[in-house]
């Protein structure tokens, strides 16, 4: 297929799911996992599946895998993303992965491409966690990495868990799944301006940082605005704008980036003293030794704040996510296989849950900004045109040679 003619197929698959879960006021999207706009995308994909003639199952953790050749042949290329979002996210986030493992396959069979070894173009459930709280969930409970009992008893802000949003107790490790396949590739947008700075339309990862996420729980004296003097206030407000300032001050020392972009205050009135302050760290580095001082640092700026307000602060992790080598070899293979530059990230993706599991690799699309997390995403159609070809490139690599 020419690049015009992909980048035609790229517009016109993109266009009929560019309005799902998309918000009027800031054209970001709202597609939390498992709620009606994802669950839309969720059965747009079955759709697109079934129009190739290719059979859908669920792992029983949400997410979604459909196959393309024999389903008793070994050695599956695994491939795709995920569907969901951060509130008011990109367009590209994860979908890119997706549609452009379909567009790959389209590809390869007008090329008249049979592969000796199947193509399984996967949708992963809760990558961002933006719903339940813990990212890459759904390839989390796929490789064993979460206890079931933990993912099932996830809560979203209404109180709904995961095991009641699935519709069932989730499966948990399947690891017969895993064992029928290869290699996982995953195709995502850059959220960075590597590829910009190189001018190459796309990139191979070689790792991702450690990073991980940290709930500070403050208590204070909930109290009156106008009648309560100041050195009476025991104030969670206080202590965490503190450990905000600590948090930037840390990870500006250490070359790391830590970010607090999410609080919940009680009772949240403009004239009370807050009784309670939940915030949350997103902490990451290079290595996980900077990371553990940052994360330590900030506890300890935290608790000595505290003292001084008269306020309690408890620090919860989330989750976390190990430094992730991806195969060397797989990504000396295909950077050589499309003459493209390599690149670590400090993203997280479903590719580093699944590096723990089989020979993984990511290919990078060029995003002009950098800019991700944001409605402000973007990637121009002839690049997500060239990130489907060369993932149809690396598919028939790793599936006929
Ligand atoms: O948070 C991350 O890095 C990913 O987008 N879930
Ligand atoms: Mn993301
Ligand atoms: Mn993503």
């Amino acid at each position: 297929m020419s690049s015009a003619v992909v980048a035609d197929r790229f517009r016109e698959l993109w266009d009929e799911i560019a309005p799902i879960g998309r918000d009027a006021r800031t054209g970001g999207y709202l597609r939390y996992a498992l709620t009606e706009p994802e669950r839309r995308l969720r059965e747009w994909f079955r759709a697109q599946a079934d129009r190739r003639g290719m059979p859908v199952t669920d792992d029983g953790n949400g997410n979604l895998f459909a196959r393309w050749g024999d389903p008793d042949a070994p050695g599956a290329v695994l491939t795709g993303s995920h569907f969901d979002s951060v509130p008011h996210g990109g367009a590209y986030d994860g979908p890119l992965g997706v549609v452009s493992a379909l567009l790959a396959v389209d590809e390869l069979r007008a090329a008249g491409v049979t592969p000796a070894r199947p193509v399984v173009v996967a949708a992963f459930v809760e990558e961002e966690g933006a719903r339940f709280g813990v990212p890459c969930l759904g390839s989390r409970l796929l490789t064993g990495a979460i206890p079931v009992q933990r993912a099932a008893g996830l809560r979203d802000a209404d109180g709904v868990s995961f095991a009641e949003a699935l519709g069932d107790r989730p499966a948990g490790a399947r690891p017969e799944l895993l064992a029928g396949c290869s290699a996982f590739v995953e195709l995502h947008v850059e959220q960075g301006r590597a590829l910009v700075d190189r001018d190459a339309p796309v990139g191979v990862a070689t790792a991702i940082w450690p990073h991980g996420r940290w709930r500070f729980n403050v208590t204070g004296e909930g109290n009156h605005a106008g009648t309560t003097r100041m050195a009476d206030r025991r104030d969670p407000m206080l202590t965490w704008a503190f450990t905000v300032l600590a948090a930037n001050k840390e990870a500006r020392l250490r070359g790391a980036h830590a970010t607090v972009g999410r609080i919940l205050v009680e009772p949240n009135a403009t004239n009370a003293v807050p009784s309670r302050v939940t915030g949350w760290l997103d902490a990451r580095a290079a290595e996980p030794g900077p990371l553990a001082e940052l994360v330590e640092a900030v506890r300890g700026k935290a608790t000595e704040r505290a003292r001084r307000d008269g306020t309690e602060v408890t620090v919860t992790e989330e989750s976390t996510t190990p430094l992730v080598g991806f195969d060397a070899e797989l990504g000396r293979r295909l950077a050589a296989l499309l003459d493209a530059p390599t690149l670590p990230t400090a993203a997280g993706h479903d590719a580093g849950v699944l590096a723990g599991a089989l020979p993984t690799a990511m290919l990078f699309v060029r995003n002009p900004t950098g800019v991700s997390h944001s409605p402000a995403e973007s990637a121009g159609d002839d690049d997500c045109a060239a990130g489907v070809t060369a993932l149809a490139r690396v598919l028939e690599e790793l599936t006929c040679r």
